[in-house]
């Protein structure tokens, strides 16, 4: 792979929003794709593994609970850094981002606001500092976009409780030493459950064959008459609203995630199209190539406002799920169609791994499905707008 150049477009100065922790934040995020991930990243989307290593490098920039009280072992920062430690990380690769925002959002936001205080102490400083790695268990074979009919269970034994069910599409679940699992109990009421390895009956083989977020790893969990002890359900919230919280947090990273990848797709178009030359001129000189810059930077420009502006809703507490929902919406496929355009702008260099961009394109293929397709979040908005539940 080509030395990563990067230079980070910057097209309404964004950066005087921006405070100086914000700042430092982002340059020691940046600081660490450049060193840590963009040299190997792409050997290994190819040779489809999970580069562990960079596992202490993530948990020293924060990317492991930017949010969560130091207390616990977090960071303890805001939301707009903790969006912006996604972005930095995507403009890596959306897979390490994945890594960063289940463990995050998904596994350690759960625990840290559903749970006990003995299970905050318990996983969070593990969590923060990548000594455990988590997994976050909600989609089904038979009930992605619709999560409410999930049939994994678990029966109330007296002193523990008997999980069984699987669930399939699982980021990190191959490594992962805690998942977050989402079941019903017998009256069909959904509770989150820590599920540990080493749990008799618990497995967690790895799903194969993927053409997107090659450098994630991403699996089942089978639960065969696993026996969980009560103190590992989540006790202070339960129903869907539970898991549908944590992905308002994931969404929100998303958001900011996206934008990462877009970023380094024009960035890398631009350099490109002003180094080659064809019928004697760079290729950046030609009416159309401009025109996909210009488009570019203009959709980004937008994203990172709107990014912007949640933030700064999400740090006072007012930003609705359905406002989290336009914005991973439009920033993934603001994201995924930058991709495109510049994957062409390389012309048959674009298709090769010299270059990012055909990784973040492959990528940002699950991006958009992830976390609620694109499809959903466009029900969302339009519920929310209309009052009309579309999605039944
Ligand atoms: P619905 O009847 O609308 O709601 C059920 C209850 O949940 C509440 N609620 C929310 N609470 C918090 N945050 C949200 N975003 C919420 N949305 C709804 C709601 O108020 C209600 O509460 P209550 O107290 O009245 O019971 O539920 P529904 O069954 O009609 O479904 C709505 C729908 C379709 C929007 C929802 O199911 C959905 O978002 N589906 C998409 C599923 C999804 O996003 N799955 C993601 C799996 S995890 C993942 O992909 C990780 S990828 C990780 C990575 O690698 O980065
Ligand atoms: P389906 O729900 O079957 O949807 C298929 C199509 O139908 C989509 O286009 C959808 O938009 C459309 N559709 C569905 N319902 C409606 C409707 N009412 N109206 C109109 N159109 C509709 N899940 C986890 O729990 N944890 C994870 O860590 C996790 N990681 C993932 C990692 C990867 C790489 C991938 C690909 C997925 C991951 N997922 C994870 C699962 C992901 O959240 C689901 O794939 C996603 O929610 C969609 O579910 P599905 O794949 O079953 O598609």
């Amino acid at each position: 792979m080509k030395p990563d150049l990067f230079e980070a477009p910057d097209y309404y100065n964004i950066d005087d929003l921006l405070s100086d922790e914000h700042k430092l934040v982002r340059d020691a995020a940046r600081d660490w794709v450049k060193r840590d991930v963009s040299p190997i990243i792409e050997e290994y989307a190819q040779k489809a593994e999970f580069p562990k290593q960079i596992i202490n490098g993530l948990a020293e920039i924060g990317a492991f609970g930017p949010y969560i009280p130091e207390e616990y072992g977090g960071a303890g920062l805001d939301q707009i850094s903790y969006g912006i430690i996604m972005q930095e990380i995507e403009r890596g690769d959306s897979g390490v981002r994945s890594t960063a925002s289940v463990q995050s959002s998904l596994v350690m936001y759960p625990i840290w606001k559903y749970g006990t205080e003995e299970q905050r102490q318990k996983y969070l400083p593990k969590l923060a500092s990548g000594e455990w790695m988590g997994s976050f268990g909600l989609t089904e074979p038979d009930h992605g976009s619709n999560p409410a009919g999930m049939t994994t269970n678990f029966k109330d034994m007296g002193d523990h409780y008997l999980l069984n069910g699987a669930k399939l599409w699982i980021s990190n679940s191959p490594f992962c030493n805690v998942a977050v699992v989402w079941a019903k109990n017998e009256e069909g009421r959904i509770h989150g459950l820590i599920v540990e390895r080493g749990m008799e009956g618990f497995s967690t083989p790895e799903t194969h064959n993927k053409w997107s977020l090659r450098a994630s790893a991403t699996g089942e969990l089978i639960f065969q008459d696993v026996k969980v002890p009560k103190e590992n359900l989540l006790p202070n919230k339960s129903g869907l609203g539970a898991p549908l919280g944590c992905l308002d947090s994931a969404r929100y990273g998303i958001a900011w995630g996206a934008i990462g990848a877009a970023m380094d797709c024009y960035d890398t178009a631009l350099r490109y199209s002003k180094e080659r030359i064809q019928f004697g001129k760079p290729i950046a000189g030609f009416q159309l190539q401009q025109k996909k810059l210009a488009e570019m930077i203009t959709e980004i420009t937008k994203a990172q406002l709107l990014a912007l502006r949640l933030g700064q809703l999400k740090n006072e507490d007012r930003a609705t799920s359905a406002q989290i929902s336009m914005a991973k919406r439009n920033n993934v496929d603001m994201a995924i169609k930058i991709a495109r355009e510049a994957r062409q702008m390389l012309g048959g260099m674009g298709i090769t791994g010299e270059y990012s961009i055909m990784r973040h394109m492959m990528n940002l293929e699950s991006v958009i499905t992830y976390e609620g397709t694109h499809d959903i979040h466009l029900l969302i908005t339009g519920l929310d707008i209309t009052g009309i539940n579309a999605f039944k």
